[in-house]
């Protein structure tokens, strides 16, 4: 019995390609930080200007930042973050405090490292959870004790991880840095890439993903750079496997 065995292997290979699938999340939720340094007056991935840095800004990991090569959907956004315990030591830290900051996204968080920005979809991170806001800390904008803290009882004061809950929160009123127009990214002769003031979710006041699966940016910083258009990966891909099919005689 001769058998078209074509449908079936492309459906296989088809399934081989790994599914990009951003996270959704809800305005309000629970979520975990962590804080990295960004030098004073550096312009992270979404492009926001230097002046972004002298307030609370934060990145946010790749798969609900909606990008994996430059800006992103989450680019701009701002969230109130409210420490809740750390759990890493033990017993996990419960401070007697609550603290809050506001903090506008400004940059990316990849997949990879310590895992902490790594969760996808699928898969949450070591804590359970979808989200990681990697708090720009220390910061002129936070104080330096903002972490509560027992150094009696764990003999150092830096927990490195923290569950949060998070809120999304309008920028212009809540944002510590919204008073001052460059800081918010709302400036219009260029200098802020992708950066909006405060994005609603529309596209038109949202920045667009990047991936290797749905096209990179334009390369803006090097003029005359050629790049793969990716998008032409998933044609290309299903021509190199027609060719293999029909290659394998014993396939036919
Ligand atoms: C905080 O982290 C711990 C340890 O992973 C987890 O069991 C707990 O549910 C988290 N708490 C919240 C409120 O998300
Ligand atoms: C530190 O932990 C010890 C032991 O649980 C407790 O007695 C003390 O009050 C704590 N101090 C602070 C500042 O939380
Ligand atoms: C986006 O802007 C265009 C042009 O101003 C307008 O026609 C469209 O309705 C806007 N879309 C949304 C979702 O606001
Ligand atoms: C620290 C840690 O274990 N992080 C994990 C978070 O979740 C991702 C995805 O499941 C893992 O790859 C990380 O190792």
């Amino acid at each position: 019995m001769q058998m078209n065995l074509l449908p079936l292997f492309l459906l296989l290979t088809t399934l081989a390609i790994p599914v990009h699938s951003w996270i959704q999340y809800p305005s309000d939720g629970t979520a975990t930080m962590t804080h990295y340094t960004i030098p004073k007056d550096y312009i992270a991935a979404c492009g926001c200007t230097g002046a972004s840095t002298h307030y609370p800004t934060a990145a946010m990991s790749q798969m609900a930042f909606g990008s994996s090569a430059a800006y992103g959907p989450g680019c701009g956004r701002c969230f109130k973050l409210t420490l809740l315990n750390t759990y890493t030591p033990t017993p996990p830290f419960f401070p007697d405090v609550t603290k809050s900051v506001v903090v506008k996204v400004t940059d990316l968080c990849p997949i990879g490292g310590a895992g902490w920005c790594s969760a996808t979809a699928d898969k949450p991170n070591k804590s359970g959870q979808y989200i990681n806001f990697d708090l720009a800390w220390p910061s002129p904008a936070i104080p330096d004790d903002f972490f509560p803290s027992n150094a009696s009882l764990y003999g150092y004061t830096d927990f490195g991880v923290w569950n949060v809950t998070y809120q999304t929160v309008d920028c212009l009123s809540e944002w510590a840095g919204a008073k001052q127009a460059a800081a918010l990214g709302s400036v219009a002769d260029g200098s802020s890439v992708c950066c909006p003031a405060n994005p609603s979710g529309s596209a038109n006041d949202t920045c667009p993903s990047y991936s290797d699966q749905n096209g990179i940016p334009p390369d803006t910083t090097t003029s005359g750079a050629s790049l793969v258009n990716t998008q032409l990966i998933p044609p290309l891909y299903y021509l190199f496997v027609l060719v293999v099919y029909f290659s394998i005689p014993e396939l036919l």
